[in-house]
């Protein structure tokens, strides 16, 4: 199966499973990956990681033997179809870490910024290297790479198609930790640091953080007034609430 779907203890999996094209997202793999994002999203993981099959690769990028002989309307298709999967990570109420093993370069790292959150290995190259195919990043990477490491940096990225190390990664904000290998591991250390929080406020708080991007200060604040009141509203909040004043570890309900 080039996409794999798997349970990890309290977190669901996909693996990319092409290790000998580094896991390079043929069309069949983007739709894969699409089915494998909703089998998490009816499940009752209390998160998704994705990550790449083998020591050296998370994805590098779409197919590039597909490449060739695809007219303009199939173009728009298949880089809609790459948009709206990857968007699926947006809406999926559970939070996603994607699990960089490697090279995650083009589509990967597209793939790679629409998880909420990032973690690698020490060996990860990062980049987004379609100028040196006579291409642009389009699967996403125009817009979310600013939106994470800034106009600058983004601009730097997609005009040189330069390879960003694990490290530099790390300080421009495009990873959130570095994670010793087996990478999985590393990622499930780290998604347990919010895991067992309320799965519905981590999602207000996730949605908040992203409308930021888009919207006007006093706008934004309206929505944070709004996602705020209603986390208030719920069981979870009371319990919070609770089991600090009795000096105790909360036990959320996802209510
Ligand atoms: N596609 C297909 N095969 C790939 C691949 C890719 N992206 N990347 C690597 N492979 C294959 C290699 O061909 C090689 O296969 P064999 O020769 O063994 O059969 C195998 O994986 C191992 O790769 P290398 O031998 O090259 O390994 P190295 O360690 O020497 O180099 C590398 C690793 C990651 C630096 C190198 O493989 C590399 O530069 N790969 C290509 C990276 C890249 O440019 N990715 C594509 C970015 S563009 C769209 C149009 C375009 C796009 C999207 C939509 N539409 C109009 C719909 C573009 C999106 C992109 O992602």
């Amino acid at each position: 199966m080039p996409v794999e779907f798997t349970r990890v203890e309290e977190f669901a999996l996909i693996t990319l499973n092409r290790p000998e094209a580094l896991n390079a997202l043929s069309v069949q793999v983007v739709k894969d990956i699409g089915a494998a994002i909703d089998a998490a999203a009816g499940s009752d993981a209390r998160a998704l990681l994705v990550t790449g099959a083998g020591d050296k690769a998370f994805c590098a990028g779409a197919d590039i033997s597909e490449f060739m002989g695809r007219n303009i309307v199939e173009a728009m298709a298949a880089t809609e179809l790459g948009q709206k999967t990857f968007a699926k990570l947006d809406s999926l109420t559970i939070p996603s870490v994607a699990v960089i093993n490697g090279y995650a370069l083009g589509g990967g790292l597209e793939l790679a910024t629409a998880c909420t959150l990032r973690v690698a290995t020490a060996n990860a190259r990062l980049g987004v290297p379609e100028i040196k195919l006579g291409l642009i990043p389009g699967y996403g990477g125009t817009q979310r790479l600013p939106r994470l490491v800034g106009q600058g940096r983004a601009l730097d990225m997609v005009m040189t198609g330069r390879m960003v190390a694990a490290e530099e990664a790390l300080s421009m904000g495009l990873i959130n930790r570095l994670v010793e290998t087996p990478a999985v591991a590393g990622a499930i250390a780290y998604a347990r640091e919010f895991a067992a929080f309320s799965l519905p406020v981590l999602r207000y708080g996730r949605e908040a953080v992203m409308r930021a991007d888009n919207t006007a200060l006093a706008e934004g604040l309206s929505i944070e007034r709004d996602l705020n009141t209603l986390a208030f509203q719920g069981e979870d909040a009371t319990e919070g609430a609770n089991a600090f004043l009795e000096k105790r570890a909360p036990e959320f309900k996802d209510r």
